[in-house]
Protein backbone atom coordinates (compact mmCIF):
# COMPACT_ATOMS: atom_id res chain seq x y z
CA UNK A 1 0.00 0.00 0.00
CA UNK A 2 1.50 3.51 -0.83
CA UNK A 3 1.57 5.65 2.51
CA UNK A 4 -1.21 8.40 2.23
CA UNK A 5 0.81 11.60 1.24
CA UNK A 6 0.96 14.04 4.52
CA UNK A 7 1.14 17.93 3.48
CA UNK A 8 5.18 17.66 3.82
CA UNK A 9 5.34 15.01 1.37
CA UNK A 10 3.16 16.43 -0.78
CA UNK A 11 6.41 18.82 -1.56
CA UNK A 12 9.39 17.91 -3.19
CA UNK A 13 12.64 19.23 -1.40
CA UNK A 14 13.03 21.87 -4.08
CA UNK A 15 9.68 22.99 -2.94
CA UNK A 16 10.30 23.36 0.69
CA UNK A 17 12.93 24.62 0.04
CA UNK A 18 11.16 27.62 -1.77
CA UNK A 19 8.74 27.40 1.34
CA UNK A 20 11.31 28.12 3.49
CA UNK A 21 13.23 31.12 1.56
CA UNK A 22 10.45 32.62 1.03
CA UNK A 23 9.13 32.30 4.93
CA UNK A 24 12.31 33.45 5.99
CA UNK A 25 12.47 36.73 4.04
CA UNK A 26 8.38 37.26 5.49
CA UNK A 27 9.45 36.64 9.10
CA UNK A 28 12.25 38.96 8.50
CA UNK A 29 10.13 41.97 7.19
CA UNK A 30 7.50 41.19 9.32
CA UNK A 31 9.05 40.56 13.29
CA UNK A 32 6.82 40.01 15.98
CA UNK A 33 3.84 39.14 13.96
CA UNK A 34 3.21 34.85 14.61
CA UNK A 35 -0.12 34.49 13.51
CA UNK A 36 0.26 36.54 10.06
CA UNK A 37 3.50 34.03 9.70
CA UNK A 38 1.42 30.97 10.07
CA UNK A 39 -1.68 32.46 7.94
CA UNK A 40 0.95 32.96 5.12
CA UNK A 41 2.60 29.16 5.29
CA UNK A 42 -0.27 27.27 5.16
CA UNK A 43 -1.24 29.48 2.06
CA UNK A 44 2.26 28.39 0.66
CA UNK A 45 2.42 24.82 1.22
CA UNK A 46 -0.49 24.39 -1.06
CA UNK A 47 -0.45 26.32 -3.38
CA UNK A 48 3.64 26.11 -4.05
CA UNK A 49 3.25 23.13 -6.01
CA UNK A 50 0.18 25.27 -8.14
CA UNK A 51 2.73 28.01 -8.46
CA UNK A 52 5.12 25.80 -10.14
CA UNK A 53 3.04 24.76 -13.14
CA UNK A 54 2.05 28.30 -13.48
CA UNK A 55 5.21 30.46 -13.77
CA UNK A 56 3.16 33.36 -14.75
CA UNK A 57 2.97 34.44 -11.05
CA UNK A 58 5.95 33.37 -10.24
CA UNK A 59 7.52 35.87 -13.09
CA UNK A 60 4.53 38.43 -11.44
CA UNK A 61 5.86 38.50 -8.18
CA UNK A 62 1.78 37.76 -7.36
CA UNK A 63 3.30 36.20 -3.86
CA UNK A 64 5.66 38.73 -2.80
CA UNK A 65 3.00 41.21 -3.78
CA UNK A 66 -0.15 39.79 -2.07
CA UNK A 67 1.33 39.55 1.48
CA UNK A 68 2.30 42.69 1.31
CA UNK A 69 -1.00 44.86 2.44
CA UNK A 70 -1.64 47.77 -0.10
CA UNK A 71 -2.07 49.73 3.42
CA UNK A 72 -2.60 50.22 7.39
CA UNK A 73 -3.79 52.69 9.09
CA UNK A 74 -3.17 53.24 12.87
CA UNK A 75 -4.71 55.66 15.15
CA UNK A 76 -5.35 55.97 19.01
CA UNK A 77 -9.09 56.22 20.67
CA UNK A 78 -9.35 58.28 23.13
CA UNK A 79 -12.66 58.13 25.38
CA UNK A 80 -13.87 58.12 28.65
CA UNK A 81 -15.64 55.68 31.17
CA UNK A 82 -18.43 56.03 33.48
CA UNK A 83 -16.10 57.41 36.11
CA UNK A 84 -14.56 60.06 33.73
CA UNK A 85 -11.56 58.21 33.55
CA UNK A 86 -9.57 58.86 30.27
CA UNK A 87 -8.35 55.44 28.11
CA UNK A 88 -6.44 55.65 24.87
CA UNK A 89 -6.64 52.51 23.06
CA UNK A 90 -4.93 51.36 19.83
CA UNK A 91 -6.83 50.79 16.56
CA UNK A 92 -6.43 49.65 13.13
CA UNK A 93 -7.53 48.87 9.81
CA UNK A 94 -5.59 46.80 7.26
CA UNK A 95 -6.60 47.39 3.76
CA UNK A 96 -5.12 44.26 2.66
CA UNK A 97 -5.34 43.98 -1.27
CA UNK A 98 -8.40 45.79 -3.18
CA UNK A 99 -7.69 43.75 -6.39
CA UNK A 100 -10.96 42.99 -7.04
CA UNK A 101 -13.34 44.85 -5.15
CA UNK A 102 -13.37 47.59 -2.38
CA UNK A 103 -11.95 46.40 0.72
CA UNK A 104 -14.17 44.53 2.99
CA UNK A 105 -13.85 42.11 6.18
CA UNK A 106 -15.03 43.20 9.91
CA UNK A 107 -13.63 44.85 13.11
CA UNK A 108 -12.54 43.24 16.31
CA UNK A 109 -12.90 44.46 19.62
CA UNK A 110 -10.80 41.96 21.80
CA UNK A 111 -7.44 43.02 24.27
CA UNK A 112 -5.67 40.25 22.15
CA UNK A 113 -5.82 42.13 18.64
CA UNK A 114 -2.89 43.63 17.38
CA UNK A 115 -1.59 44.57 13.66
CA UNK A 116 -0.16 40.64 13.73
CA UNK A 117 -3.69 39.77 14.29
CA UNK A 118 -5.19 41.38 12.04
CA UNK A 119 -3.11 41.21 9.35
CA UNK A 120 -3.68 37.63 9.32
CA UNK A 121 -7.19 38.42 9.24
CA UNK A 122 -6.53 40.47 6.20
CA UNK A 123 -4.54 38.43 4.51
CA UNK A 124 -7.29 35.04 4.88
CA UNK A 125 -10.28 37.54 3.86
CA UNK A 126 -8.62 38.66 0.86
CA UNK A 127 -8.55 34.65 -0.31
CA UNK A 128 -12.29 34.32 1.32
CA UNK A 129 -13.86 37.21 -0.49
CA UNK A 130 -12.48 35.65 -3.83
CA UNK A 131 -13.87 32.53 -2.78
CA UNK A 132 -17.44 33.78 -2.28
CA UNK A 133 -17.74 34.85 -6.45
CA UNK A 134 -18.35 38.94 -5.47
CA UNK A 135 -16.91 41.68 -6.23
CA UNK A 136 -14.79 41.66 -2.91
CA UNK A 137 -11.31 42.62 -1.75
CA UNK A 138 -9.59 41.85 1.51
CA UNK A 139 -9.30 44.03 4.79
CA UNK A 140 -9.47 43.83 8.69
CA UNK A 141 -9.07 46.26 11.24
CA UNK A 142 -10.24 46.51 15.43
CA UNK A 143 -8.80 47.51 18.39
CA UNK A 144 -7.54 45.99 21.39
CA UNK A 145 -10.42 47.36 23.65
CA UNK A 146 -12.04 45.44 25.66
CA UNK A 147 -15.63 45.84 25.50
CA UNK A 148 -16.76 42.98 28.50
CA UNK A 149 -18.50 44.30 31.68
CA UNK A 150 -17.89 48.01 29.91
CA UNK A 151 -21.91 49.95 29.73
CA UNK A 152 -23.82 50.43 26.75
CA UNK A 153 -22.84 53.99 27.13
CA UNK A 154 -19.12 53.72 27.43
CA UNK A 155 -19.01 51.66 24.36
CA UNK A 156 -20.76 54.14 22.75
CA UNK A 157 -18.55 56.91 23.35
CA UNK A 158 -15.54 54.22 22.13
CA UNK A 159 -17.50 53.53 18.81
CA UNK A 160 -18.27 57.03 18.28
CA UNK A 161 -14.42 57.99 18.93
CA UNK A 162 -13.17 55.13 16.53
CA UNK A 163 -15.90 56.47 13.98
CA UNK A 164 -14.32 59.90 14.27
CA UNK A 165 -10.78 58.28 12.72
CA UNK A 166 -11.89 55.85 10.58
CA UNK A 167 -14.85 57.63 8.37
CA UNK A 168 -11.82 58.88 6.88
CA UNK A 169 -10.54 55.62 5.71
CA UNK A 170 -14.08 54.33 4.40
CA UNK A 171 -16.75 54.30 1.64
CA UNK A 172 -19.11 52.20 -0.04
CA UNK A 173 -16.77 52.07 -2.81
CA UNK A 174 -13.76 52.19 -1.12
CA UNK A 175 -13.52 50.08 1.98
CA UNK A 176 -16.98 48.24 3.68
CA UNK A 177 -16.21 47.14 7.67
CA UNK A 178 -18.49 44.84 9.38
CA UNK A 179 -18.60 42.91 12.31
CA UNK A 180 -16.05 40.05 13.81
CA UNK A 181 -15.22 39.01 17.89
CA UNK A 182 -16.78 41.71 20.11
CA UNK A 183 -18.72 43.46 17.81
CA UNK A 184 -21.84 43.17 16.96
CA UNK A 185 -25.17 44.80 16.64
CA UNK A 186 -25.29 47.30 19.16
CA UNK A 187 -21.55 48.58 18.14
CA UNK A 188 -22.32 48.51 14.58
CA UNK A 189 -25.46 51.08 15.12
CA UNK A 190 -23.13 53.30 17.38
CA UNK A 191 -20.74 53.30 14.02
CA UNK A 192 -22.87 53.64 11.81
CA UNK A 193 -24.75 56.38 14.05
CA UNK A 194 -21.93 58.19 14.11
CA UNK A 195 -20.48 57.98 10.62
CA UNK A 196 -23.95 59.34 9.01
CA UNK A 197 -23.61 62.56 10.81
CA UNK A 198 -20.11 63.07 10.39
CA UNK A 199 -20.26 62.27 6.17
CA UNK A 200 -23.80 63.53 6.06
CA UNK A 201 -24.31 60.46 3.81
CA UNK A 202 -26.83 57.56 4.59
CA UNK A 203 -25.26 55.14 2.37
CA UNK A 204 -23.97 51.23 2.80
CA UNK A 205 -20.41 52.10 4.36
CA UNK A 206 -20.68 49.20 7.09
CA UNK A 207 -22.77 45.43 7.04
CA UNK A 208 -24.31 44.01 9.65
CA UNK A 209 -26.65 46.90 9.81
CA UNK A 210 -29.71 46.91 11.98
CA UNK A 211 -32.49 45.25 9.57
CA UNK A 212 -34.58 48.78 10.31
CA UNK A 213 -31.40 50.90 8.88
CA UNK A 214 -30.23 49.23 5.71
CA UNK A 215 -29.35 45.73 7.52
CA UNK A 216 -29.64 42.57 5.13
CA UNK A 217 -31.94 40.30 6.75
CA UNK A 218 -30.03 36.49 7.39
CA UNK A 219 -26.76 38.83 8.07
CA UNK A 220 -26.83 37.69 11.29
CA UNK A 221 -27.34 34.04 10.66
CA UNK A 222 -25.32 33.91 7.94
CA UNK A 223 -21.63 32.81 9.39
CA UNK A 224 -23.02 29.64 11.35
CA UNK A 225 -25.79 28.76 8.76
CA UNK A 226 -22.94 28.92 6.08
CA UNK A 227 -20.73 26.94 7.92
CA UNK A 228 -22.68 23.77 7.94
CA UNK A 229 -24.10 24.11 4.57
CA UNK A 230 -20.33 23.82 3.86
CA UNK A 231 -20.05 20.84 6.30
CA UNK A 232 -23.45 19.61 4.87
CA UNK A 233 -21.79 19.88 1.16
CA UNK A 234 -18.69 18.06 2.20
CA UNK A 235 -20.51 14.91 3.56
CA UNK A 236 -23.10 15.01 0.56
CA UNK A 237 -19.88 14.75 -2.02
CA UNK A 238 -19.28 10.97 0.36
CA UNK A 239 -22.89 10.14 0.61
CA UNK A 240 -23.30 11.32 3.99
CA UNK A 241 -25.45 14.05 5.56
CA UNK A 242 -25.39 15.71 8.83
CA UNK A 243 -28.22 14.23 10.24
CA UNK A 244 -28.55 12.35 13.03
CA UNK A 245 -24.70 13.43 13.96
CA UNK A 246 -23.76 14.36 17.40
CA UNK A 247 -21.80 17.83 17.10
CA UNK A 248 -19.49 19.90 19.29
CA UNK A 249 -19.32 23.39 18.74
CA UNK A 250 -17.01 26.30 20.82
CA UNK A 251 -17.93 29.69 21.05
CA UNK A 252 -21.18 30.71 21.95
CA UNK A 253 -21.31 34.08 19.93
CA UNK A 254 -22.44 34.80 16.95
CA UNK A 255 -21.37 32.23 14.61
CA UNK A 256 -21.50 29.82 16.73
CA UNK A 257 -25.08 30.08 18.24
CA UNK A 258 -26.46 30.24 14.36
CA UNK A 259 -23.88 27.17 13.29
CA UNK A 260 -26.09 25.57 16.36
CA UNK A 261 -29.39 26.54 15.46
CA UNK A 262 -28.56 25.48 11.36
CA UNK A 263 -27.44 22.16 13.35
CA UNK A 264 -30.86 21.39 14.95
CA UNK A 265 -32.75 22.09 11.79
CA UNK A 266 -30.98 19.32 9.61
CA UNK A 267 -31.64 17.07 12.36
CA UNK A 268 -28.25 16.81 14.23
CA UNK A 269 -27.80 16.28 17.85
CA UNK A 270 -25.30 19.67 19.78
CA UNK A 271 -23.79 18.69 22.66
CA UNK A 272 -21.32 21.06 23.55
CA UNK A 273 -20.44 24.85 23.69
CA UNK A 274 -18.00 27.38 25.11
CA UNK A 275 -17.06 30.64 26.13
CA UNK A 276 -13.35 31.76 27.44
CA UNK A 277 -14.44 30.73 30.78
CA UNK A 278 -15.55 27.09 29.98
CA UNK A 279 -17.50 24.67 28.01
CA UNK A 280 -21.13 23.12 28.91
CA UNK A 281 -21.45 19.62 27.81
CA UNK A 282 -24.83 18.99 28.05
CA UNK A 283 -25.31 14.78 26.63
CA UNK A 284 -28.99 15.36 26.38
CA UNK A 285 -28.24 17.74 23.77
CA UNK A 286 -28.97 21.26 23.61
CA UNK A 287 -32.38 21.50 21.77
CA UNK A 288 -34.52 24.05 20.53
CA UNK A 289 -35.94 25.60 23.57
CA UNK A 290 -32.41 25.80 25.57
CA UNK A 291 -30.69 27.21 22.00
CA UNK A 292 -33.30 29.99 22.67
CA UNK A 293 -32.59 30.25 26.00
CA UNK A 294 -28.48 30.62 25.52
CA UNK A 295 -29.06 33.09 22.41
CA UNK A 296 -30.90 35.41 24.89
CA UNK A 297 -28.11 34.85 27.59
CA UNK A 298 -25.37 36.04 24.96
CA UNK A 299 -27.05 38.72 22.66
CA UNK A 300 -29.49 40.06 25.75
CA UNK A 301 -27.93 40.04 28.81
CA UNK A 302 -24.20 39.20 27.98
CA UNK A 303 -23.80 35.98 30.31
CA UNK A 304 -21.53 32.95 30.66
CA UNK A 305 -22.26 29.25 29.32
CA UNK A 306 -21.39 28.42 33.62
CA UNK A 307 -24.97 29.78 34.05
CA UNK A 308 -26.76 27.27 30.89
CA UNK A 309 -25.16 24.50 32.74
CA UNK A 310 -26.72 26.06 36.37
CA UNK A 311 -29.75 26.70 34.65
CA UNK A 312 -30.57 23.55 32.55
CA UNK A 313 -27.90 21.04 35.03
CA UNK A 314 -25.36 19.68 32.68
CA UNK A 315 -22.17 19.14 33.08
CA UNK A 316 -19.68 22.37 33.56
CA UNK A 317 -15.80 22.51 32.36
CA UNK A 318 -14.53 25.19 33.79
CA UNK A 319 -11.67 26.68 31.42
CA UNK A 320 -11.81 24.06 29.46
CA UNK A 321 -12.61 23.65 25.20
CA UNK A 322 -14.84 21.07 24.05
CA UNK A 323 -12.09 19.11 21.74
CA UNK A 324 -12.11 16.09 24.35
CA UNK A 325 -15.98 15.64 23.98
CA UNK A 326 -16.61 12.22 21.66
CA UNK A 327 -18.13 14.27 18.50
CA UNK A 328 -18.70 13.02 14.88
CA UNK A 329 -19.00 16.73 13.39
CA UNK A 330 -16.94 19.55 15.19
CA UNK A 331 -17.24 23.49 14.72
CA UNK A 332 -14.42 25.78 16.05
CA UNK A 333 -16.78 29.04 16.22
CA UNK A 334 -14.50 30.86 18.67
CA UNK A 335 -11.18 32.07 17.62
CA UNK A 336 -7.81 31.43 16.27
CA UNK A 337 -5.55 28.66 17.63
CA UNK A 338 -8.11 27.55 20.26
CA UNK A 339 -7.45 23.53 18.45
CA UNK A 340 -3.86 22.39 19.05
CA UNK A 341 -2.37 19.20 17.91
CA UNK A 342 -3.18 17.35 20.34
CA UNK A 343 -6.87 18.28 20.56
CA UNK A 344 -6.85 16.89 16.87
CA UNK A 345 -5.29 13.72 18.21
CA UNK A 346 -8.29 13.35 20.74
CA UNK A 347 -10.61 14.23 18.30
CA UNK A 348 -9.58 11.85 15.70
CA UNK A 349 -8.84 8.72 18.08
CA UNK A 350 -12.81 9.69 19.21
CA UNK A 351 -14.33 9.43 15.69
CA UNK A 352 -14.12 12.38 14.07
CA UNK A 353 -15.43 12.79 10.55
CA UNK A 354 -15.60 16.15 9.28
CA UNK A 355 -14.59 19.58 11.21
CA UNK A 356 -16.17 22.95 9.75
CA UNK A 357 -14.15 25.93 10.44
CA UNK A 358 -16.65 28.81 11.72
CA UNK A 359 -13.75 30.71 13.13
CA UNK A 360 -10.87 32.10 11.60
CA UNK A 361 -7.71 29.82 11.56
CA UNK A 362 -8.93 28.22 14.98
CA UNK A 363 -6.58 25.04 14.00
CA UNK A 364 -3.32 25.21 14.33
CA UNK A 365 -0.46 24.53 12.22
CA UNK A 366 -0.28 21.06 13.40
CA UNK A 367 -3.76 20.35 14.03
CA UNK A 368 -4.25 20.51 10.52
CA UNK A 369 -1.53 18.14 9.61
CA UNK A 370 -3.28 15.87 12.16
CA UNK A 371 -6.64 16.06 9.69
CA UNK A 372 -4.84 15.80 6.49
CA UNK A 373 -2.35 13.33 7.87
CA UNK A 374 -5.59 11.14 9.07
CA UNK A 375 -7.77 12.15 5.93
CA UNK A 376 -10.66 14.29 8.20
CA UNK A 377 -12.80 16.18 5.64
CA UNK A 378 -11.45 19.32 7.24
CA UNK A 379 -13.21 22.79 5.54
CA UNK A 380 -11.04 26.08 6.19
CA UNK A 381 -12.32 28.85 7.42
CA UNK A 382 -11.88 30.95 4.15
CA UNK A 383 -14.35 28.62 2.81
CA UNK A 384 -16.41 27.26 5.86
CA UNK A 385 -17.45 30.47 6.93
CA UNK A 386 -17.65 32.78 4.02
CA UNK A 387 -21.30 32.75 4.36
CA UNK A 388 -21.21 35.62 6.59
CA UNK A 389 -18.96 38.04 4.40
CA UNK A 390 -20.72 36.62 1.48
CA UNK A 391 -24.46 37.99 2.84
CA UNK A 392 -22.30 41.06 3.76
CA UNK A 393 -21.74 41.70 -0.02
CA UNK A 394 -25.20 40.93 -0.47
CA UNK A 395 -26.52 44.07 1.87
CA UNK A 396 -23.92 46.19 -0.27
CA UNK A 397 -25.81 44.82 -3.70
CA UNK A 398 -29.07 46.07 -1.52
CA UNK A 399 -27.93 48.81 -0.17
CA UNK A 400 -26.18 50.71 -3.86
CA UNK A 401 -30.01 49.01 -5.14
CA UNK A 402 -32.01 50.98 -2.10
CA UNK A 403 -34.10 47.75 -1.85
CA UNK A 404 -34.39 44.81 0.75
CA UNK A 405 -35.08 41.81 -0.36
CA UNK A 406 -36.82 38.93 1.81
CA UNK A 407 -35.13 36.57 4.27
CA UNK A 408 -35.85 33.57 1.73
CA UNK A 409 -34.38 35.17 -1.07
CA UNK A 410 -31.39 36.20 0.53
CA UNK A 411 -31.20 32.71 2.26
CA UNK A 412 -31.50 30.94 -1.38
CA UNK A 413 -28.69 33.33 -2.61
CA UNK A 414 -26.63 32.19 0.41
CA UNK A 415 -26.88 28.58 -0.15
CA UNK A 416 -26.20 28.76 -3.81
CA UNK A 417 -22.93 30.98 -2.79
CA UNK A 418 -21.97 28.34 -0.61
CA UNK A 419 -22.43 25.41 -3.26
CA UNK A 420 -20.31 27.33 -5.65
CA UNK A 421 -17.87 27.77 -3.23
CA UNK A 422 -17.80 23.90 -2.53
CA UNK A 423 -17.59 23.16 -5.94
CA UNK A 424 -14.60 25.77 -6.12
CA UNK A 425 -12.75 23.48 -3.54
CA UNK A 426 -13.47 20.10 -5.45
CA UNK A 427 -12.20 21.67 -8.61
CA UNK A 428 -8.66 22.72 -7.19
CA UNK A 429 -8.51 20.11 -4.30
CA UNK A 430 -9.87 17.08 -5.98
CA UNK A 431 -7.07 14.23 -5.13
CA UNK A 432 -6.83 11.49 -8.07
CA UNK A 433 -8.33 8.85 -5.65
CA UNK A 434 -11.42 11.19 -5.13
CA UNK A 435 -10.18 12.37 -1.44
CA UNK A 436 -11.06 16.40 -1.62
CA UNK A 437 -7.87 18.46 0.01
CA UNK A 438 -10.45 21.36 0.75
CA UNK A 439 -7.31 23.44 2.33
CA UNK A 440 -5.50 23.26 -0.94
CA UNK A 441 -8.80 24.05 -3.20
CA UNK A 442 -9.74 26.96 -1.21
CA UNK A 443 -6.32 28.46 -1.01
CA UNK A 444 -5.88 27.71 -4.82
CA UNK A 445 -9.25 28.30 -5.80
CA UNK A 446 -8.96 32.13 -3.70
CA UNK A 447 -5.86 33.19 -5.37
CA UNK A 448 -6.81 32.85 -9.21
CA UNK A 449 -8.98 35.34 -9.55
CA UNK A 450 -6.95 37.69 -7.23
CA UNK A 451 -3.51 36.92 -9.28
CA UNK A 452 -5.46 37.11 -12.13
CA UNK A 453 -6.26 41.09 -11.49
CA UNK A 454 -3.07 41.71 -10.20
CA UNK A 455 -1.36 40.76 -13.34
CA UNK A 456 -3.80 42.71 -15.98
CA UNK A 457 -3.25 45.71 -13.90
CA UNK A 458 0.40 45.44 -14.66
CA UNK A 459 3.11 46.59 -11.76
CA UNK A 460 1.20 47.87 -9.19
P1 LIG B 1 -18.46 36.88 19.08
O1 LIG B 1 -17.78 37.99 19.76
O2 LIG B 1 -19.92 36.97 18.80
O3 LIG B 1 -18.23 35.51 19.87
C1 LIG B 1 -16.95 35.04 20.10
C2 LIG B 1 -17.05 33.77 20.92
O4 LIG B 1 -15.77 33.17 20.99
C3 LIG B 1 -17.48 34.01 22.36
O5 LIG B 1 -18.15 32.90 22.85
C4 LIG B 1 -16.14 34.21 23.06
O6 LIG B 1 -16.17 33.93 24.44
C5 LIG B 1 -15.28 33.20 22.33
N1 LIG B 1 -13.88 33.66 22.34
C6 LIG B 1 -13.39 34.78 21.76
N2 LIG B 1 -12.08 34.90 22.00
C7 LIG B 1 -11.74 33.84 22.75
C8 LIG B 1 -10.54 33.40 23.32
N3 LIG B 1 -9.40 34.09 23.15
N4 LIG B 1 -10.56 32.23 24.03
C9 LIG B 1 -11.72 31.54 24.20
N5 LIG B 1 -12.90 31.91 23.68
C10 LIG B 1 -12.90 33.03 22.97
O7 LIG B 1 -17.64 36.67 17.71
P2 LIG B 1 -18.07 35.90 16.39
O8 LIG B 1 -18.95 34.76 16.71
O9 LIG B 1 -18.53 36.91 15.42
O10 LIG B 1 -16.66 35.38 15.87
C11 LIG B 1 -16.14 34.10 16.20
C12 LIG B 1 -15.10 33.70 15.18
O11 LIG B 1 -15.71 33.64 13.88
C13 LIG B 1 -13.92 34.64 15.02
O12 LIG B 1 -12.78 33.89 14.69
C14 LIG B 1 -14.32 35.49 13.83
O13 LIG B 1 -13.19 36.05 13.19
C15 LIG B 1 -14.98 34.44 12.96
N6 LIG B 1 -15.89 34.93 11.93
C16 LIG B 1 -16.93 35.76 12.24
C17 LIG B 1 -17.79 36.16 11.26
C18 LIG B 1 -18.98 36.99 11.56
O14 LIG B 1 -19.76 37.25 10.64
N7 LIG B 1 -19.22 37.40 12.78
C19 LIG B 1 -17.59 35.78 9.86
C20 LIG B 1 -16.51 34.85 9.66
C21 LIG B 1 -15.69 34.46 10.66
P3 LIG B 1 -16.15 35.17 25.49
O15 LIG B 1 -17.46 35.84 25.30
O16 LIG B 1 -15.98 34.53 26.80
O17 LIG B 1 -14.99 36.03 25.08
O1 LIG C 1 -14.18 37.14 9.12
C1 LIG C 1 -15.16 37.54 8.46
O2 LIG C 1 -15.40 37.11 7.33
C2 LIG C 1 -16.06 38.52 9.09
N1 LIG C 1 -15.85 38.89 10.24
C3 LIG C 1 -17.19 39.11 8.29
C4 LIG C 1 -16.70 40.19 7.39
C5 LIG C 1 -17.79 40.96 6.69
O3 LIG C 1 -17.42 41.93 6.03
O4 LIG C 1 -18.96 40.61 6.78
Amino acid sequence: MPETPTPDSELTADQRKKVDKFMRGLKRRNPGEPEFHQAVVEVLETLTPFLDDHQKYRDGYILERMTEPDRIVSFRVTWQDDRGRIHADRAWRVQFNNSIGPYKGGLRFHPSVNQGVLKFLGFEQTFKNSLTGLPMGGAKGGANFNPKRRSDREVMRFCESLMIELHRHIGDDIDVPAGDIGVGARELGFMFGTYKRLANRFTGILTGKGLSFGGSHVRKEATGYGCVYFMEHMLNHIDDSVEGKTCIVSGSGNVALYAMQKLLNLGAKVVAASDSGGTIYDQDGIDRDKLEWLKDLKEKRRGRVSEYAEKFGCEYREGATPWSIPCDLAFPCATQNELDEEDAEELVKNGLVALAEGANMPSTHSAIRVFRRERILFGPGKAANAGGVAVSGLEQSQNALRLSWSAGEVEARLQGIVKEIHERCIEYGNHSDGHVDYLKGANIGGFVKVADAMLAYGVV
